[in-house]
């Protein structure tokens, strides 16, 4: 079962159940509103199944706007949970390729805040480079999505945007590498009802287009994630309590080669099989 926030032309957000790739069902006909009333069900996925059976509006995907599957939740993000991102961050760096070394095999994961629900791209809208970075890549993660119990209801595709050269300068750089206009793309869907095992079996792929033409091409299965995943929403629920649920991005395992930068125009698009298709246009910022 998928769901959705869409908008019919103008109209107001709606919460869509995705019956298929091609129609998606207007749950505000049931007085569903918002996605994060939704995640607070137990038994989520069952009740889904019973209302795609009912004889709801519906809308063909193609005619409506899907948004970011986001209305007040915090976005945060774990980091160097494969073991390509470790490689490639210790090189990246001088001084700090310890810390991205040691992070890896700690217990404690490393954790830091992303994006504001407001700042969250959606399917179809521009992420952004900054201007006064030289290298910049997206990061293509398999995002959970939380309730307020810290419980994963659902998944969905997540672009942790990044500007490696001012990461590595140095690693107190980080929010600025990694938090500005643009930065982090979420959507088209919240896949819900799967548990770790099968996330598990999920392929994650990012294709990057220039003038027409593919420029880059990676793939990593989430099987390769380091961590389980209570591990990574655990630690984000210690000692810190999230009302409205929050989304969770668990790392990249896939890094473009060191000379490849985005440049305004590219197009990059991020599928996990299990989920859907990603896919955003790049601009400067
Ligand atoms: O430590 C820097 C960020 C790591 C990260 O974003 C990732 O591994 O995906
Ligand atoms: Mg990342």
């Amino acid at each position: 079962m998928r769901l959705c926030r869409f908008q019919p032309g103008n109209g107001r957000p709606r919460v869509g159940l995705l019956k298929d790739d091609a129609t998606v069902l207007d749950l505000s006909a049931e007085g569903i509103d918002r996605l994060t009333s939704l995640f607070e069900f137990e038994g989520l996925a069952g009740q889904l199944e019973t209302l795609a059976d009912q004889n709801l509006p519906k809308f063909a995907l193609g005619d409506v706007k899907l948004l970011a599957p986001v209305e007040q939740q915090e976005v945060w993000a774990v980091g160097v949970t494969y073991l390509r991102s470790k490689k490639a961050r210790m090189e990246e760096s001088d001084f700090s390729a310890t810390a991205y070394d040691k992070v890896y095999d700690a217990p404690r994961p490393e954790l830091f805040f992303k994006s504001l629900p407001e700042k969250v791209v959606g399917p179809g809208k521009a992420v952004g480079i900054r201007s006064d970075a030289k290298w910049s890549v997206p990061e293509p993660e398999l995002a959970f999505v939380l309730n307020s119990r810290g419980h994963i209801v659902g998944y969905t595709v997540g672009n942790d945007m990044s500007s490696r050269d001012i990461e590595g300068e140095n690693l107190l750089y980080l929010p600025q590498a990694k938090i500005y206009t643009g930065s982090c793309a979420l959507g088209p869907c919240v896949r819900v009802g799967a548990t770790e095992a099968e996330a598990r079996t999920w392929q994650i792929e990012l294709s990057i287009r220039r003038a027409g033409a593919e420029v880059f091409r990676g793939a990593v299965s989430a099987g390769q994630l380091k961590r389980p995943f209570d591990e990574m929403a655990g630690y984000l629920f210690r000692c810190q309590s999230f009302p409205h649920g929050a989304v969770l991005l668990t790392g990249t395992g896939i890094v473009p080669p060191d000379a490849f930068s985005l440049a305004p125009g590219d197009v990059v698009r991020i599928s996990i099989s299990g989920v859907g298709v990603l896919e955003n246009s790049v601009d400067v910022v």
